[in-house]
């Protein structure tokens, strides 16, 4: 994409990071290299992907004609049925003589969602995966067990590339084979490990049904991301496994993971902002909302060259924090992402996502951190129950007063009444990938 501003001469020294150039320039800086990046990215979009053009052309902007950040507001949001509706490559920006991988999110209904990458994008998210595994501490050097699904999904390969490029030996293990997992683990004394926080929950469950005790382990760092997840199950985690649990953050529609990332303050995840301009909108107007207040993420790349994405709405709700990080960068930080809009359940009026409910169970005593919640209709009314598992060795005898003690603390923290259902251990189905938190029984169309 031609030369970009030199962000080197930017640099603020002294900040433990993989590029310090990079990370801690000053927000000036920055914002100077994101509007060059602007310009090329819509040059790119407009030369090379007619839809794209059009819309900017309607927007009344042309690439080297913008002269702010804020004019991009002009362009209208792009929303993942735009990519469906020209599956599988018509809103890439090069032939597919000229790409070097594709990916694809499933999805549960219709078409996958068909993402592209040159080599150059294959680089640059080895590096933005690099530089937040090195934020969460990893090491050249370090083993890496790399348990997040390879193949479509961007997890498996993702996390790869970039322990491969920060230097790090990588186990590319992929998803299930639970106990196989936790022997090399230990035999091969991985230092970090890469999974969903569902999987690496099933892992730790795993290893102690071995007698095998992962605190004890190499481990040190879990990268854990692809999922909404509670500070209430990191707890769970680190308490199980002994490691850190960080929190990465990504979507294939935009690169995979590495999009954003926690850094040794665990206070919010650095979003790489060289490389992607973060807004938060209310899901509702698609009005821009000020930093600290939730809404959705809508994220538009600046040096993607195969698919360049424009004001995407991620589904995300998340919020943004500008302030001053102690760990020296300078990128803004994303706040949790709490759920997808669509993950949004509004159950006899109220709006609830399945991470506030985890946030409830996850430690509570005699209950296991696995939780399914299933969604049905009753006459009019929608109706939840909350299916959650007993720890190993509760007696069948108590689960009624837990089930009551969890439905009176839902009713108190969130304002909903649920059914609450207390099953036996290992009685709710394990995670290799992605959790199901919601089964939805309620008739479709209805
Ligand atoms: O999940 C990429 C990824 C892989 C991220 C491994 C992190 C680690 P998709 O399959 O396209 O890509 O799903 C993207 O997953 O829009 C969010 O709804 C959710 N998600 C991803 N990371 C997080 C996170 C990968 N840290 C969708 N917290 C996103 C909450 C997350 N939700």
């Amino acid at each position: 994409m031609g030369t970009i501003t030199e962000p080197r001469r930017f640099a603020k020294h002294g900040a433990d990071c993989l590029h310090p150039l990079l990370e801690t320039m000053s927000r000036d800086q920055l914002a100077q290299v994101q509007l060059d990046r602007l310009r090329k990215v819509l040059r790119n979009a407009w030369d090379h992907v007619p839809w794209q053009r059009e819309r900017i052309e309607a927007a009344g902007l042309h690439p080297e004609s913008v002269a702010g950040l804020d004019e991009l507001r002009r362009l209208p949001f792009m929303v993942k049925d735009d990519l469906r509706a020209h599956y599988p490559f018509g809103l890439f920006a090069r032939p597919k003589s000229r790409l070097a991988r594709v990916h694809a999110s499933s999805g549960t209904t219709g078409k996958p969602t068909v993402v592209g990458y040159t080599e150059g994008d294959l680089g640059r998210w080895a590096d933005l995966m690099a530089r937040s595994l090195y934020g969460a501490g990893a090491r050249r050097g370090d083993l890496v067990h790399n348990a997040y699904g390879y193949g479509l999904f961007t997890g498996g390969l993702g996390a790869h590339q970039g322990a491969e490029r920060l230097g790090c030996p990588v186990v590319p293990m992929s998803g299930g084979g639970t106990e196989r997992q936790v022997a090399l683990i230990v035999d091969f004394g991985a230092r970090v490990l890469c999974a969903t926080p569902s999987y690496a929950l099933a892992i730790a469950e795993a290893a102690e049904a071995q007698g095998i005790d992962l605190r004890c382990s190499e481990l040190a760092v879990g990268m854990f991301g692809a999922e909404p997840w509670s500070a209430a199950l990191r707890e769970q985690i680190e308490a199980r496994i002994g490691l850190k649990a960080y929190d990465v953050y990504g979507l294939s529609e935009i690169m995979g993971p590495g999009v954003a990332c926690e850094c040794e303050c665990r206070n919010g995840l650095h979003g790489w902002e060289d490389h992607f301009l973060f807004e938060v909108i209310d899901p509702d107007t698609g009005a821009p909302l000020p930093d600290g207040q939730a809404g959705e993420l809508v994220i538009t790349t600046l040096t993607k060259e195969a698919l360049p994405m424009l004001r995407y709405r991620t589904r995300d709700i998340t919020r943004i924090a500008r302030g001053r990080c102690d760990c020296g960068r300078t990128h803004l930080r994303l706040l949790r992402v709490t759920g997808r809009n669509d993950d949004m359940l509004i159950i006899r009026g109220v709006n609830v996502y399945p991470s506030q409910i985890e946030a409830v169970l996850v430690g509570r005593p005699g209950l296991a951190p696995h939780y399914q919640l299933v969604v049905e209709r009753e006459g009019a009314l929608d109706r939840l129950r909350i299916e959650v598992e007993a720890e190993p060795g509760v007696d069948a005898a108590s689960f009624d007063a837990l089930a009551r003690d969890v439905a009176h603390h839902v009713k108190s923290m969130i304002g909903l009444t649920a059914d609450v259902l207390v099953r036996p251990s290992c009685g709710l189905p394990r995670s290799q990938g992605k959790a199901v938190r919601v089964r939805d029984l309620r008739p479709k169309g209805a």
